[in-house]
């Protein structure tokens, strides 16, 4: 079997909710280290424009948004529920406000001296300087508005009380783990882990809920360099089944893009159409054909 790749960087909090779902399921998977910010020149033949991260890749396919690629993880290690298609419409709408809103508040609510000095750690001063404003133009150019940082930290403190009374079990929706769980897991990751921020104290249930999903771990990975990601590439894309070759668009040049926030397009040919799914095909002149995938919900097809 392919093994997944990642690509991702330590202090991305969507990526650690990958990280998190790779080490719930128990699967062996294979790290390949990005970029804080573009340029990311692997990463751009991969996925074309997409610019966010993280992205996984299992051979010549390619796996945009975490949305994916936890259907993916569903997949490959049966656990359905890690699959947000599979929830019902109140965990779809909890995931999709945690993913957004609560995302930024948390970033914001989030800045701690500790976080300061961890960041200058990982980026020299040049760095940090040219993350700011690729930040900065992405907030610009960005299709939904931010909570304010102003309110972010009256948003993160109603939102860690919310939680406190939901966990009357040992999971936000039951006993198990779902999506739901991860995507709380990696906002207050980056509050709590990364920024080492005193928010959570006094939430006893949401402490040992983290303690929880932290005890998950990242899984059996590998490190990779991007050539040997490069050298996985180099294969035949898995098959479409016929079902998703029928809608009146497929053949046609499209360009895919996110509707919120970091909205570089991919552009490539139309090849798969799923319920919940779009495939585009691009060509490298390397690594032959290679297929996007994209989520529907939350991305424009023009
Ligand atoms: N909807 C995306 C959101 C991903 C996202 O916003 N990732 C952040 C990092 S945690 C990002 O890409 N920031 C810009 C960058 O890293 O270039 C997903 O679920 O994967």
């Amino acid at each position: 079997m392919t093994t997944l790749i990642l690509h991702h960087y330590p202090m991305s909090p969507f990526s650690e909710k990958i990280r998190a779902m790779l080490g719930y399921a128990g699967l062996s998977w294979q790290s390949c280290m990005t970029r804080e910010m573009p340029p990311r020149p692997l990463l751009a033949r991969l996925a074309g424009g997409y610019r966010k991260i993280p992205v996984a890749q299992m051979g010549a396919d390619i796996f945009c948004d975490s949305h994916i690629i936890a259907a993916e993880i569903a997949q490959l290690s049966n656990k359905p529920a890690l699959n947000l298609d599979n929830l019902d419409a109140v965990q779809q709408a909890f995931i999709t406000k945690v993913d957004l809103d609560l995302f930024f508040a948390c970033l914001f609510a989030a800045g701690t001296l500790k976080l300061n000095i961890k960041v200058l750690k990982a980026m020299s001063l040049l760095d940090v300087g040219r993350f700011l404003l690729d930040r900065i133009n992405m907030g610009r150019k960005a299709k939904v508005r931010a909570v304010s940082p102003l309110k972010a930290k009256e948003l993160v403190i109603a939102h860690l009380a919310d939680l406190e009374k939901r966990l009357s079990q040992d999971f936000l929706f039951g006993q198990q783990p779902t999506h739901a769980d991860f995507s709380t897991y990696h906002t207050l990751w980056f509050i709590h882990d990364l920024a080492e921020s005193s928010l959570l104290q006094g939430h006893p249930r949401l402490l040992n809920w983290m303690a929880r999903m932290k005890a998950f771990g990242h899984g059996r990975l590998q490190r990779i360099n991007e050539a040997q990601a490069l050298q996985a590439a180099q294969a035949q894309p898995r098959a479409i089944a016929q079902e998703y070759r029928q809608d009146a668009l497929i053949g046609q040049t499209v360009s895919i893009a996110p509707a919120d926030y970091g909205c570089e397009p991919t552009t490539g040919v139309l090849v798969g159409v799923m319920p919940n799914r779009w495939i585009i095909a691009r060509q490298d002149a390397e690594l032959g054909t290679l297929h996007i995938h994209f989520p529907r919900q939350g991305y424009t097809l023009r």
